[in-house]
């Protein structure tokens, strides 16, 4: 069960004109940009573990970002970042792991062996699963995009002891949604393609993690992702 639901006001973006927080003095900070895919996972995964309170949430303008972030904070200067007792851990993958590790909180990671092996493939798999649909922006969408979709509605198939892909909501659901969300946006903006079509396992699964809380407060304005991706796929 996930933590109890919590209301926050969310910070403001820190901007390139922003002073930096009072950095390593303790605090346990979470850097994201409230737009990025995969700062999105570990912003679901610190409020499905209830640590509001205990992470605090710092915002990053990413057009306009002040250079304190790459000197002082995180030389690879992307987003997500965690500052966690006097270190900094980045990537987003490693940082949804380390959360779910290191603090407390209702554990997103299966003790079934069989699950601990399928959330490591699959988890293994999110970085080819994103290519491969970037890329078929270049040429036709759909068709390129297809055998990938595909295959999530095959590993969706594979524990039926719930709609998520280890049966309860894990660590993996949090690693492909944050994108699902951006496709769905996306290829039904411009292609007027529902990539949830002749997918029952895949509409399902989109269905319930929306019920989710944690998920549910870091969702931002569709036309945000729809634009920010036409910019980014779209502009000629
Ligand atoms: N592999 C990294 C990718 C993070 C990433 O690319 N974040 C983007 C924002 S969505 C970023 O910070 N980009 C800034 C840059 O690349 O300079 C992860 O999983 O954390």
């Amino acid at each position: 069960m996930a933590a109890a639901s919590v209301q926050e006001n969310l910070p403001p973006s820190l901007e390139a004109t922003s002073d930096p927080p009072p950095l390593f003095d303790g605090t346990t900070r979470l850097y994201i940009a409230y737009v990025c895919p995969f700062a999105q996972r570990a912003w679901i995964t610190r409020n499905y573990k209830g640590l509001q309170d205990s992470i605090k949430l710092v915002a990053i303008k990413l057009q306009s970002r002040p250079a304190w972030y790459k000197e002082k904070v995180y030389a690879a200067n992307t987003v997500p970042s965690l500052e966690h007792n006097g270190k900094i851990i980045g990537e987003s993958l490693d940082v949804i792991k380390y959360l779910d590790s290191n603090f407390e909180g209702p554990s997103l990671s299966p003790n079934d062996p069989a699950k601990k092996e399928f959330a490591e493939e699959l988890i293994a798999y999110t970085d080819t699963f994103t290519k491969t649909v970037f890329s078929s922006f270049k040429g036709d969408p759909i068709k390129e995009s297809g055998p990938v979709f595909d295959h999530i509605e095959e590993a969706l198939h594979k524990f039926d002891d719930g709609p998520f892909f280890l049966g309860q909501f894990s660590l993996v659901d949090i690693a492909f949604i944050t994108f699902f969300e951006r496709f769905h946006i996306f290829f039904s903006g411009v292609w007027k393609h529902d990539i949830t079509a002749g997918r029952p396992k895949l509409t399902k699964w989109i269905e319930e993690v929306n019920k989710i809380d944690a998920y549910k407060q870091t969702k931002i304005d569709p036309n945000e992702h729809l634009e920010t991706f036409k910019a980014r796929f779209l502009a000629k």
